[in-house]
């Protein structure tokens, strides 16, 4: 079973969007297998971004997340990864399809309100960032309800 690490940014948070973005990803049928309310330190945000790190943007990006809580998730269901990537759409919220999450909620690509694992690589080493790999595991019988 896929897993991706989602987070809401402090934009999304300070505009009261986590129970609408939580809502989306548990109608479509992800499980929610871990989350956490958490300000970031810089490290952690300089870590998560380290790709970014020679964008003439990746001050900009690491005050941003750093400024107020972010919601952290761990979500699995089949192709999570790249469904969440649909769901959340592209980075520019001018360029998302409507319907999805940035094209709906965001107008500015610094301040996109959630960010999603782009690959299997990247949501192990995120789900290893922010939650030391840890999931919460539920019982059997839940998982005929979805
Ligand atoms: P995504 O979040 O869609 O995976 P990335 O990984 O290219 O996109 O960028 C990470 C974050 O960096 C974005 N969510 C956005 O907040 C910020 N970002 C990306 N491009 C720009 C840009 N041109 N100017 C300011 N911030 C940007």
């Amino acid at each position: 079973m896929e897993r991706t690490f989602l987070m809401v940014k402090p934009d999304g948070v300070q505009r009261g969007l986590i129970g609408e973005i939580v809502s989306r990803f548990e109608k479509k049928g992800f499980k929610l297998v871990n989350a956490k309310l958490m300000t970031v330190s810089r490290e952690l945000a300089e870590k998560h971004y380290e790709e970014l790190k020679d964008k003439p943007f990746f001050g900009e990006l690491v005050d941003f997340i750093t400024s107020s809580p972010v919601f952290a998730m761990i979500w699995e269901g089949d192709n999570v990864i790249s469904t969440a990537r649909t769901m959340m759409g592209k980075t520019n919220p001018a360029d998302a399809a409507p319907g999805t999450i940035r094209a709906d909620y965001a107008v500015s690509v610094g301040m996109n309100i959630i960010h999603g694992s782009d690959s299997p690589e990247n949501a192990k080493r995120e789900i290893d960032l922010w939650f030391n790999g840890e999931t919460i595991v539920y019982d059997k019988a839940i998982s005929k309800w979805i």
